[in-house]
């Protein structure tokens, strides 16, 4: 009976179909202000979290791409070949991913990079997924930027100093309510964050009362394996951690980089949430 159920779990892969629609909108900052911003979402109206995209190891995911916009946009999968292409407003384009190891990709629009990811466009693909898997999609603005870009306008990478910076869309403490960022847990559990830096800022997470082992960087395979209290992220850089809870709290996560936990100027209304451990 043992041996029959380990053959199911290596053969029986699952086919998943997923359509992406690029949207334009207006996102909310954490103080009500407005900017300009563009993301991958499951339908035709605007949502300023990016789709968090997770299929088993093994399985194959079939996507639809769809342009709502009224300019040309891309679709890349960072690191895998074969998996990039331009798509017309309204037009599709059609992509199958699939991995055999547990991972994390990252998944954005190539064109005029880095302006349409830096505008929204850039996701999480999570490989290997348990049922305490959690995503961080951490991004950094500035805002007069995106109203900027939106338009066409020329921006200096070089003197980029964001204002507001998120966690799948949102800010402290609006990310505490997103149940697929806020980690909640009891001792003892494997719980899997999937954490990936889509902004174009550098930041380093740290938690407060845990350490987390790196199962899987998309930078450095010599990562893995360390356990550690504080991740440093570059652009378009990834992890998989997995947390076992050894004490019950309430911890803080947040970026060392202190100007990533203000919001329009103002602290604490940035990139910082909290672990809650019963
Ligand atoms: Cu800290």
């Amino acid at each position: 009976m043992v041996c029959f159920i380990s053959f199911q779990a290596i053969f029986f892969a699952n086919n998943i179909d997923q359509t992406l629609f690029v949207n334009a909108g207006q996102a909310y900052c954490v103080d009500g202000h407005q900017m300009a911003f563009k993301a991958f979402n499951s339908t035709g109206v605007f949502e300023q979290q990016n789709v968090q995209l997770s299929v088993g190891v093994g399985d194959t995911l079939s996507l639809s791409v769809i342009n709502n916009d009224t300019i040309v946009h891309g679709f890349d999968v960072k690191g895998m070949l074969g998996l990039r292409d331009t798509i017309l407003p309204g037009d599709t384009a059609q992509f199958v991913f699939s991995s055999a190891d547990l991972g994390l990709f990252i998944y954005y629009d190539h064109l005029n990079y880095p302006n349409h990811a830096y505008m929204g466009l850039s996701g999480i693909i999570g490989v290997g997924i348990n049922e305490q898997s959690f995503f961080w999609n951490i991004k950094d603005h500035q805002s007069e930027w995106n109203d900027s870009l939106a338009f066409g306008g020329v921006v200096d990478w070089l003197n980029y100093y964001p204002d507001y910076f998120t966690i799948n869309g949102r800010s402290n403490p609006n990310i505490n309510g997103d149940t697929t960022a806020r980690v909640e847990g009891e001792i003892g559990d494997t719980i899997l964050i999937f954490m990936a830096n889509t902004g174009q800022a550098e930041h380093s997470i740290h938690f407060h009362g845990y350490h987390c082992e790196i199962l899987y960087s998309t930078m450095s395979t010599s990562h893995i394996g360390r356990i550690k209290d504080t991740f440093p992220l570059k652009r378009l850089e990834g992890y998989v951690l997995r947390l076992v809870p050894d004490q019950v709290g309430e911890y803080p996560v947040h970026d060392h980089n202190l100007l990533s936990i203000t919001g329009g100027g103002l602290y604490p209304f940035g990139m910082f949430l909290t672990i809650l451990i019963q």
